[in-house]
């Protein structure tokens, strides 16, 4: 009983406090739950596995605007690169006879899956339609189409029938906001998302198996949650085994099967969702012929180690030239990228975040029996002090090579490793701990 002179206000709070705790506590389960009306935890958990244990995708963003490239009548327009029309206020009548000149030669299927798969990413998300409208599929909806360009040839069907040759997941990025289509502002709204049912149906029954549907464009005015929600309704009954992005709908009703943070890492992952980081190589998604701001190779590997320590997947993005080819600074570095997950990928992929607040010298990421150190700051003379936890540790290890490690209990109740006294690979040494059980960080440092 509170005591009677407890003034009601204080009651009151106390009320609310409890109240507010049980709803952030429901909100939380209901996220880490969140299935679709009818499909249990388990069925679920079973859709996202593939997508869950990749982590690491190729998003490809090509579309007209790969032909200016960044400059429009000789002038350099700022901004990303396939935002030209809108950035450059290019009229619709200047900016779609770019169709008549859309005729990549150089593109080859069979070598833009080769760079992904080389990369270790799993996953191919290529813009079917971006903004600007222009398709790169063959639509009986539309003559914007690639088929009614040079070209002439079904670019997704291509692409699709090499991943589903080589293993690789392919995925549509669709966008809802079209700067071309007549009724996709306005009053006739209804009418441009009949088109784009449509469309979508053309892309989720012409080509096999899709792994996502990436939505994005969601932002218009025109476009709400109730429509969010029956598009999502209607894409999942053509393939029920569909993941589809939080986009779908008004972001922060969060619809959809996972959150797209875009060019960030957030600072702590996205606790009780799944989440996936979508970045680009440079400075723009669309190809630029003056953007020569690529990151590096290191940086684009912690970066990858980062976000999979936090929980989330790594969309990394290449913005292939009006010829079909894909720029060789982005190829260099994801042939870099693919040669360390040759060695270092059982430290990435399929793996859980960091069951550590923190872990000073560089990531964590773990699976059942095994915690993954990624070592991106080297200690003094290698002596590293591991993260405290409660677990017996069996064994200690690099995993590049497999030299097993000394390790020693000292009475400060640290565990400290001995690692060489120099770091055997400075972008990210990986340290194998083999663990009794569910790993389970002293309660000073767990999350
Ligand atoms: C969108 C597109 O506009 C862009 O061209 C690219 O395709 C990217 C992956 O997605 O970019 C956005 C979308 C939303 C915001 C910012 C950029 N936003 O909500 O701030």
């Amino acid at each position: 009983m509170l005591p009677n002179k407890c003034p009601l206000r204080a009651l009151l709070l106390v009320v609310l406090v409890c109240f507010a705790v049980g709803w952030l506590a429901a909100v939380a389960a209901r996220r880490a739950e969140a299935a679709l009306p009818g499909e249990t935890k388990q069925q679920k958990d079973a859709r996202m596995a593939w997508w869950r244990e990749a982590k690491f995708g190729m998003f490809i963003h090509w579309g007209l605007y790969a032909i200016p490239a960044g400059e429009w009548k000789g002038k350099k327009i700022p901004g990303i690169g396939e935002w030209i029309m809108h950035r450059g206020r290019i009229p619709k009548e200047e900016y779609s006879p770019l169709q008549k000149q859309f005729n990549p030669v150089k593109f080859d299927a069979k070598q833009w899956v080769g760079i992904a798969k080389r990369a270790g990413m799993k996953y191919i998300v290529i813009t079917s339609k971006h903004h600007d409208g222009f398709c790169l599929f063959d639509s009986k909806l539309t003559d914007y189409d690639v088929m009614g360009s040079p070209f002439k040839r079904d670019i997704l069907k291509e692409l699709s029938d090499e991943c589903h040759r080589q293993g690789i997941e392919i995925c549509w990025y669709h966008s809802i906001m079209d700067w071309y289509h007549p009724d996709a502002r306005g009053a006739n709204f209804p009418k441009y998302a009949d088109h784009l049912r449509g469309q979508l149906k053309e892309l989720l029954t012409n080509y096999g198996r899709i792994g996502v549907l990436w939505f994005d464009g969601e932002w218009i005015r025109e476009w709400t949650a109730p429509q969010g929600i029956e598009l999502e309704k209607y894409i999942r009954g053509l393939q029920p085994k569909l993941i589809v992005n939080n986009r779908v709908g008004k972001r922060k009703r969060a619809p959809g099967d996972f959150g797209t943070p875009e060019q960030h890492i957030p600072a702590t992952g996205m606790p009780g969702w799944d989440w996936e980081t979508c970045m680009t190589m440079n400075n723009t998604w669309g190809f630029k012929k003056d953007d020569h701001n690529w990151k590096s190779t290191p940086d684009i590997v912690r970066k990858l180690v980062d976000i999979v320590s936090k929980g989330g997947n790594f969309l990394l993005n290449v913005g292939p030239t009006a010829e079909g080819l894909n720029p060789q600074p982005s190829v260099e570095r994801l042939a870099q990228v693919g040669a360390r997950l040759e060695v270092n990928g059982e430290s990435i992929y399929g793996t859980g975040p960091s069951p550590f607040e923190k872990f000073p010298q560089g990531r964590c990421t773990r699976k059942p029996g095994r915690l993954y150190l990624h070592m991106f700051q080297w200690p003094a003379k290698g002596r590293l002090v591991a993260p405290a936890m409660e677990n017996e540790i069996k064994k200690a290890c690099l995993l590049a090579g497999g030299r097993e490690l000394q390790f020693v209990l000292e009475e400060t109740g640290e565990l400290v490793i001995q690692l060489p006294a120099e770091a055997p690979d400075k972008i990210d040494t990986v340290v194998v701990l083999e663990v009794e059980g569910e790993i389970k960080p002293a309660t000073a440092t767990a999350k």
